[in-house]
Formats: C-alpha cells, sequence, structure tokens
C-alpha cells in the first residue's frame, strides 16, 4: 500500500512523458566562471594560465567567506574583533577572517607578488617575488551590515606588477592609477552571492550554486541604464555637504527620485548597475576627502561602471585617471548612470 500522501499525488496518475523529463534533468548547468575565464583567456594569447589561476584563487576565498557569512551567527563570528584598522574603524571579526583567507589564498596561489588591504596598514609582501600580479582588495566592506544580516561585499582589483620579477615589490607596483587594472570585480554576498567582474571586455555576473560549489554566469555583458531615478548617498550629512551637492540632492527630491542607501557600497552600486542610479559620497567637514578608498574600492568599481558604460568621477576627473600617492587614499565618490553622474558634475561646476 503506497504510503497515503504519495498515492493522492496526481502527478503519479499522469507522469510526465519520460523524454521531457530527461531533458529537464539533463539540461545544461550553464558556463562556470573557470570555463569563462578559460574561455576569455584566448583573448590574451601571453597569458600563460596564472591569471586564470589568479581568478579560481580569488574565488575560492570567496566561497570560503560566503560559507562563513551564511553561518556567522551560529559561530559567534558577528561583532568586533577588538581592534581598529588604520581607518580607524572598529574592525569587525568577518573583516579579519576575510582579510586572512584572501591573503592566504593569494599566497598560496602564488601568482600574486603584494597586496593592498583595506585591512592591512602597509603594503603585504605575498614572498612570490616571481609573481607578476598585484591584487588591490577591500575583504568585506560594509561589514557594519554583517550582525544586521543585511547583504556586504569584498572589491578587487589586478594589476601588472612595474619592478622587475624576482625583486622584492615596492610602492612603485601598489600606486598605480586605475586606468592600469587589468580586471576589477566584486562578491556580493547577499540574497544569493553573485561575483561581477572585468577583464577589460565587458561586465558579467556569475551566481554562486552552493549545492554545486561553483559560480555560473547568470547576468551576460551587463550594462548600466542611462539614466535611472534612484540616488544612494548618506542624507544624514546633508548639513555637512557643500551647498552644490545639497543643491543636486534637492533636484533628486524634485525629480521625486528614489533614496535608496544601504551603507553596503557593493549592494548600492550592484542595484545602480541593473537598475540604473547614482550613488554618492561627497566631500564632507569630518572627510574633507570624502570616505571611501581609491586603491580597493573606488577603481575597481570604476572600472566596472565605465565597462558597463557608467561613469565614475571625484567631482573633477575621471576615478581611474587619478594618479594615487598613498595606499589608503580617500576620493570623492560619484559613480553610476552617466547622464545622472553629467548632471552631478553639472552642479558642482555652477
Ligand atoms: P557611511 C562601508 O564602510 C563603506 O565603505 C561603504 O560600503 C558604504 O557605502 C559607506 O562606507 C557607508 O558610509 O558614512 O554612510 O556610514
Amino acid at each position: 500500500m503506497l504510503n497515503p500522501i504519495i498515492a493522492s499525488d496526481s502527478s503519479l496518475e499522469h507522469p510526465m512523458p519520460i523524454t521531457s523529463t530527461i531533458n529537464q534533468l539533463s539540461a545544461p548547468v550553464g558556463v562556470t566562471l573557470q570555463r569563462f575565464i578559460a574561455n576569455e583567456q584566448r583573448n590574451y594569447p601571453q597569458a600563460k594560465g596564472d591569471f586564470t589561476q589568479l581568478l579560481a584563487d580569488i574565488s575560492l576565498a570567496a566561497k570560503i567567506i560566503n560559507r562563513d557569512i551564511n553561518r556567522a551567527g551560529l559561530i559567534s563570528l558577528e561583532g568586533s574583533a577588538g581592534a581598529e584598522n588604520i581607518q580607524g574603524e572598529d574592525q569587525q571579526k568577518l573583516d579579519v577572517i576575510a582579510n586572512t583567507r584572501f591573503a592566504r589564498a593569494l599566497r598560496l596561489g602564488g601568482k600574486v607578488c603584494c597586496i593592498i588591504s583595506e585591512e592591512e596598514d602597509e603594503l603585504v609582501h605575498t614572498g612570490n617575488e616571481q609573481a607578476k600580479y598585484v591584487v588591490a582588495i577591500d575583504p568585506l566592506d560594509g561589514s557594519s551590515n554583517i550582525g544586521v544580516n543585511v547583504s556586504i561585499g569584498t572589491i578587487f582589483s589586478i594589476y601588472r606588477r612595474r619592478t622587475q620579477r624576482g625583486t622584492s615589490p615596492t610602492m612603485e607596483d601598489a600606486l598605480q592609477a586605475g586606468s592600469q587594472q587589468l580586471a576589477s570585480g566584486y562578491v556580493l554576498y547577499g540574497s544569493s552571492t553573485i561575483l561581477v567582474l572585468t577583464t577589460g571586455h565587458g561586465v558579467n555576473a556569475f551566481t554562486y550554486e552552493p549545492s554545486l560549489g561553483e559560480f555560473f554566469l547568470s547576468h551576460a555583458q551587463l550594462r548600466f541604464p542611462d539614466s535611472g531615478k534612484i540616488y544612494s548617498c548618506n542624507e544624514g550629512n546633508f548639513n555637512h555637504f557643500c551647498p552644490r551637492i545639497q543643491a543636486y540632492l534637492e533636484s533628486c527630491r524634485d525629480q521625486n527620485f528614489q533614496g535608496r542607501y544601504i551603507g553596503s557600497l557593493v549592494a548600492d552600486f550592484h542595484r545602480n548597475l541593473l537598475k540604473g542610479g547614482i550613488y554618492l559620497y561627497p566631500p564632507t567637514q569630518k572627510a574633507p576627502q570624502g570616505k571611501l578608498r581609491l586603491m580597493y574600492e573606488c577603481n575597481a568599481l570604476a572600472l566596472l561602471a565605465e565597462q558597463a558604460g557608467g561613469m565614475a568621477s571625484d567631482g573633477t576627473q575621471r576615478i581611474l585617471e587619478i594618479e594615487p600617492q598613498k595606499l589608503h587614499q580617500r576620493v570623492p565618490f560619484y559613480i553610476g548612470s552617466p547622464n545622472m553622474v553629467e548632471d552631478v558634475l553639472r552642479h558642482l561646476s555652477n
């Protein structure tokens, strides 16, 4: 006698034709990140697989951090690590863990000679002196949101070293303009975990399938809408913005734009990329150069923005043109749909 629950399943009376079941169950799972990069690598005849391995190292660390984030509340990974980083920000436990995981993955992968990290005061030498790449990284952006289960992200840039392979890397390798990036991307640990990447041939997004432990191509050739009706800005700072920025924000309200500000740059950027919008972090009296860091937040997203038809400016020039002077240099940041960034620049030039 079949279990009454099973027997009541009407599909048993009219099972799907076996061919459609087989077709459904044997449908292609899609293009993995590794296969996509290998195909991309054909665009770089000089590439010897190191670049592919480097991206594999980054995606491995992202998978591990994704697992740590998803169980943070269960193994008391939330909360402060009890120390401050060079930014004077209270380091969260997961900030430290994410930084450790990325540094280990990049060091053991052997393709990176040095790392610029939000969580490290100085340039990190990996010991891989023959390696030809440099990585700048914000291991976990928006970490104040960890404890309240709001989306957070990782932001990374990949550069070619400038000094001779076989020598110890120097600040000459680290302080490169964003226009020198070979690739950049972010991982958004949100309702799903998605890795968004550019290697200079457009922007593609890969969604993580935990049951298979793989990132699969889910959004090909993403493009910023030319305009949008979303602006992302911490309007709690309104009274500390210059009059021109205040006028711009008032114009957003007058046009009935939607204010959306998550407190995680990666999440705000990603939503604006898909729907159209602008993210602003203007200078304030407390942060006269703005808050966001050029080397491991702004450059990576600026390359993605421009590759997706968007714009990224510090209010006077393209972010990608800025010649960095310090590892943790801050810049004013306006990024998103081109027409909206142009509008801010018009307000700033009035
Ligand atoms: P505020 C997170 O610390 C971050 O770097 C970005 O992810 C975020 O957009 C911004 O700072 C939030 O800063 O001053 O508005 O809390």
